[in-house]
């Protein structure tokens, strides 16, 4: 009885291992807004191929994070669309407020 008890556990935790990640994240909007000191949503995945805007001003510029993001890395005021071309996570931050958490990724997937 004790054994059954055990392997119902254990199939419990494979199912709950299951989920790959991205697969919760919200498919983006067209603009990623900004509310308070965060963008909204912080994380999004869309297809390869497809553009978003991300919300920049004075008071937020925004600066993408590491090689091949679209998003240049010279901190923007301007909301501006991106295309993005390749499958992978780009991350992206408010330069004025990362230090605050205003930070952001978009999870490119391919068709
Ligand atoms: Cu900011």
């Amino acid at each position: 009885m004790r054994k059954f008890l055990w392997m119902g556990l254990g199939v419990l935790i494979a199912a709950c291992q299951d989920s790959s990640p991205g697969t919760e994240l919200p498919t983006c909007p067209p603009t990623i807004g900004i509310e308070g000191l965060a963008y909204s949503p912080s994380s999004c995945k869309m297809g390869v191929g497809q553009r978003v805007s991300i919300s920049a001003s004075t008071a937020h510029p925004l600066r993408g994070l590491g090689t091949g993001n679209p998003i240049p890395a010279t901190p923007t005021t301007a909301t501006q669309s991106y295309t993005f071309s390749k499958a992978g996570t780009y991350e992206y931050e408010c330069s004025a407020h990362s230090a605050q958490g205003m930070k952001g990724s978009i999870t490119v997937v391919g068709p």
